[in-house]
């Protein structure tokens, strides 16, 4: 009788070894060497293969059904495992400053950490062999963006979790297809191991398997390479993401003269008719979900979501800045999401969806911090940490702060009709932005393509729950990017102001902070779908209506040229866009002085021109 096939002595379960091209029969061959696992399953990314996924994944008591829902699961992980680790991820090149610049003696560099390739081979030696034993190796193809677009990029992630598979099933064009356009072409290598062989020599908490001592996140951005152990989570684990679309992919961008950015793209038409796409950069947890999804309370207007997290653009060969979303999902943050603040995401998740860390209710749905008027009144809430009968009395939060729904973009009520299109859209505008409870008006418009770089290499944004940063420290940001930053800092502003060429229409760019504050800590502007009357200034300015005023850091909205009709309650304009000389004095010498101890020599002498032509408008001497 025929077993099944082999690659290197391990039983494939799944797929046809002999439908792979021949470098990814070599690439799993060599992982499975290494990895030692029980089994290899050959994705191919169907519906049946997806319903295994999940017959999996509750076998294996990862995740349980929530039965109040169209096919939606809610995992729970270990809580040493709840978000992506800035602190072990690495940039790994030869030489240091290929990848990140070098500080000022004494200040502690902020904008990456570093691994030589050396080192590297020591890591992974220290961890990959035999990690995958007793486990089945998942090979996963998949598309970063339309499969064969130009402007795609493939990749192959071998890893040993099933939930990771049926997660990038979701985010990721993922499947057997992606063989069909890859050929004999090179592709992204992506290594993911949760890093506990069978049997495991520690109890493995919540059944999340993870080695939180052992994490590392590593880039080999030469090779286009990924090797990620040690955790099962988010932006550690699903390697389409952060590692490869921003990542290697903002590598490769500036080998091929392209830009792979922190950006949500949305297109807005307003009552007129016209219809435009802004891109925009914030810093993680600013509400850029939100944003992409906007609900206009005012009449006329119409938003459609390309995407929330990641834009890749190119200009064309007619000057025209074009982007795609090279993801395919969305891997939102709950808490905070609700029926006001982002009413199309709850239209969208309660289908297909994997639900990680957020609270389940006793008639099998979902909780999290946010959802209080919307909760049942009969109902009883387990938390994220499986505390049953939760109350807020219990002092900690019922969700996980970072708990996250993964949903296919398929599901989003308002999606762009060209969302999918392998040529992508073309950018009128581009925002950069941050949480600043001070100083910074609701918008201003930059004078030029170069101020617009100052201004993205210059934002900073007050610091939330995500990830390791804890309180309400103002941090800087360059691009919103710094966490995912794959290359000497001072290079990737270069780069950006690279892309400004004669024959390109370049996008106005834009500095956008709905988190002012007045003195008594209220927020000055009310956010979420109002946004829509900043939104509809920008496309108004993108048509050069005459509607801003000169000021020392660049355009600022005319008195009343924002509409503030039907607004709930009255806008201080004044506050809002006042430039308060000892706040300008300061923030002026900050940023330069954060580019000097971090970015050093490396940055361009074109952004110290922008900081002393800004000072100089300021009236601000030596
Ligand atoms: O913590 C994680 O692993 C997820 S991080 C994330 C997920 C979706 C979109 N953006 C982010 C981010 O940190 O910017
Ligand atoms: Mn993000």
């Amino acid at each position: 009788m025929m077993g099944n096939p082999k690659i290197e002595n391990t039983e494939v379960v799944h797929g046809n070894p002999q439908e792979l091209p021949k470098k990814v029969l070599a690439f799993v061959s060599e992982i499975a060497q290494l990895c030692q696992p029980d089994k290899i399953w050959l994705c191919d990314g169907s519906e049946d293969e997806n319903k295994d996924f999940t017959r999996l994944m509750l076998e294996e008591n990862l995740v349980i059904n929530l039965p109040k829902y169209e096919n939606c699961v809610l995992a729970r992980t270990n809580p040493q495992d709840v978000a992506r680790m800035e602190s072990k991820t690495y940039i790994c090149t030869e030489e240091k400053r290929e990848a990140i610049p070098e500080p000022k003696p004494g200040v502690k560099g902020t904008l990456g950490n570093w691994m030589s390739l050396k080192q590297l081979d020591e890591e992974i030696k220290s961890r990959f062999p035999g990690c995958m034993k007793g486990r089945t190796l998942y090979l996963l193809p998949f598309s970063m963006g339309p499969i064969g677009s130009p402007i795609s990029h493939v990749g192959i992630q071998a890893s040993d979790s099933v939930y990771v598979a049926a997660s990038m099933r979701i985010m990721t064009r993922m499947g057997k297809n992606v063989y069909k356009v890859l050929g004999d072409k090179d592709f992204v290598k992506c290594i993911h191991s949760v890093g506990v062989p069978l049997p495991a020599q520690k109890p493995i908490i919540n059944n999340w398997p993870c080695d939180p001592e052992k994490t590392m996140v590593a880039h080999k951005t030469k090779t286009n390479e990924i090797w990620s152990y040690g955790s099962g989570y988010g932006g550690n684990s699903l390697l389409g993401k952060k590692c490869f679309s921003l990542r290697i992919g903002s590598a490769i961008a500036r080998r091929e003269g392209w830009l792979a950015e922190h950006m949500l793209i949305v297109g807005i038409t307003n009552p007129q008719g016209v219809k435009k796409y802004i891109v925009g950069a914030f810093p993680s947890q600013c509400g850029k979900t939100n944003l992409a999804m906007l609900t206009s309370p005012i009449p006329g207007y119409k938003i459609e979501c390309v995407g929330d997290d990641i834009a890749w653009m190119r200009f064309d060969e007619n000057g025209v800045l074009r982007a795609i979303n090279p993801e395919f999902g969305f891997f939102g943050v709950c808490p905070g999401t609700n029926h006001h603040t982002n009413p199309v995401a709850m239209d969208m998740i309660f289908k297909n969806t994997i639900f990680t860390n957020v609270a389940k209710t006793s008639d099998g749905g979902v909780f999290w911090e946010g959802l209080e008027k919307e909760l049942k009144t009969h109902v009883s809430i387990t938390s994220w940490t499986g505390e049953k009968h939760w109350t807020r009395d219990s002092g900690k939060p019922a969700a996980h702060p970072n708990a996250r729904f993964c949903t296919p973009l398929v599901n989003c009520p308002i999606l762009d009709p060209h969302w999918n299109s392998p040529e992508g859209v073309p950018i009128s505008a581009i925002l950069f932005g941050g949480r600043r409870p001070e100083g910074i008006p609701l918008i201003y418009e930059t004078r030029s393509w170069k101020h617009g770089v100052y201004a993205g290499a210059s934002v900073s944004s007050e610091a939330t729950s995500a990830a390791e940063y804890k309180g309400h420290k103002v941090m800087h940001d360059p691009f919103s990017a710094r966490p995912f930053l794959s290359y000497n800092a001072g290079k990737y502003i270069e780069h950006w102001l690279q892309m400004e060429k004669d024959y390109r229409k370049m996008p106005k760019i834009f500095h956008v902070n709905w988190f002012r504050k007045n003195k008594e800590g209220h927020y000055l502007w009310p956010g979420f779908g109002e946004n829509i009357r900043v939104l509809d200034w920008i496309m108004r300015r993108c048509d050069n209506e005459p509607i801003a005023v000169e000021s020392p850091i660049g355009l600022l909205p005319k008195e009343g040229s924002i509409n503030l009709e039907g607004l709930p309650d009255p806008i201080n304009w004044e506050e809002l866009f006042e430039l308060p000389e000892d706040f300008w004095k300061r923030e002026m010498n900050d940023i330069e002085t954060y580019f000097n101890q971090q970015i050093g020599d490396d940055l361009p002498p074109a952004i110290r021109e922008e900081i002393e032509n800004q000072k100089k408008r300021l009236g601000i001497s030596k």
